[in-house]
């Protein structure tokens, strides 16, 4: 069976429809007929600021909401990464085969800093993608569903497993990036030329999936649309009406085609309303559902505690197989 691995951040108490769309319904689909490893990579959202009390709620909401979104523990491993002490271990190594320049080339990092300031970005959000990178490789990963903003990640974590396999002798699978091309980035309602982002952008343009059913019916209804009247697909003229379409179809399996005949001749807000509809239903059991799992904490810490073993595992073959061909002392 070929593996899949991905990681979320618990930097937010909720997931956001990008998220989904662009990420987790690949990882439910891809449960299916692979071996999956789903982390929630509570490291990497150490690169910001964070308060304890909030990491472990997050971590926890992270984990119910997974688990609503069509996670299924007996199909796929769930796990904490820091839980699984191998990802630093690894992590390092990757860091010490990364060039300083071509670390310096990713974007996420560029965009990231310069929003925090450049001196006052931490040294963590440099090596932010030699870390995934471990997280990775450490499972031998054959696909990784993730978003387009993660296509260079993936493409270093790619270059990092040749150069250690052809330095080293054969260590790594090479990953490959699963990326949809209909829903890889999701934008922001209210400014529809930048990606929905749980850290930057405002509360208003992001559909949260802990968000009530009434707040989410009426930040769509406030979506910002473009000039004319049209319900037509044109990410350059229409980047709004364009990205209600791409999530309507997305979420209520309508082809784009069928949605601007649907709404031919009708103006935006009765579009607006029918996307409007479709979010709030769809989204209504799964934050219900994630709810109820919040309650009983000790049941979603024994998914993860029992995610992590079977991670550690693997992990752990990975990283004795590393050091041996680096030449640690075992
Ligand atoms: P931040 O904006 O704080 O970096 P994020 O919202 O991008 O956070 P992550 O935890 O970094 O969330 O991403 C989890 C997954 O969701 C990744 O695979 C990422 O590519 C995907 N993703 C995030 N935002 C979008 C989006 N707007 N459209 C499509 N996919 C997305
Ligand atoms: N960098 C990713 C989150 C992430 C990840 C991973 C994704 C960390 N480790 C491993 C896929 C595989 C992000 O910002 N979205």
């Amino acid at each position: 069976m070929k593996r899949v691995l991905s990681g979320i951040q618990p930097t937010s108490d909720s997931f956001h429809l990008g998220n989904y769309l662009g990420a987790v319904k690949q990882w439910v689909e891809l449960q299916d007929g692979h071996d999956a490893f789903y982390c929630i990579v509570d490291l990497h959202a150490l690169t910001v600021e964070t308060d304890p009390a909030l990491l472990r709620k997050r971590t926890l909401a992270s984990a119910a909401q997974l688990l609503a979104l069509g996670i299924s523990p007996e199909k796929s491993t769930l796990f904490v990464q820091s839980q699984v002490p191998q990802h630093n271990q690894l992590g390092w190594i990757m860091e010490c085969l990364t060039g300083f320049g071509e670390a310096s080339r990713m974007t996420q990092f560029k965009d990231k800093s310069s929003k925090a300031g450049a001196d006052s970005a931490r040294v963590g959000l440099f090596t932010y993608p030699m870390l995934q990178a471990a997280d990775i490789l450490l499972y031998q990963a054959d696909y990784v569903p993730v978003g387009e903003d993660q296509r260079q990640h993936i493409e270093l974590t790619r270059d990092l497993a040749g150069r250690f396999n052809s330095r080293y002798g054969q260590t790594f699978q090479l990953p490959e990036a699963y990326i949809l091309k209909t829903a890889a980035k999701i934008n922001d309602i209210q400014e529809p030329t930048a990606k929905m982002s749980k850290s930057s952008g405002s509360v208003a343009g992001v559909i949260e999936i802990m968000d009530s059913p009434e707040a989410n019916l009426k930040k769509i209804k406030s979506a910002v649309t473009d000039a004319g009247r049209e319900v037509k697909f044109d990410p350059i003229e229409k980047p709004g009406i364009s990205n209600l379409l791409t999530i309507h179809s997305a979420l209520s399996g309508s082809s784009i085609s069928a949605l601007e005949g649907e709404f031919a001749g009708k103006g935006y807000g009765d579009f607006k309303a029918a996307v409007a509809e479709v979010v709030v239903e769809y989204l209504r059991p799964i934050r219900a559902a994630a709810l109820e799992l919040l309650e009983d904490e000790k049941h979603l810490l024994d998914i993860l505690h029992q995610g992590s073993q079977k991670a550690g595992a693997v992990a752990q073959e990975t990283i004795s197989a590393t050091y041996k061909n680096l030449g640690v002392v075992l």
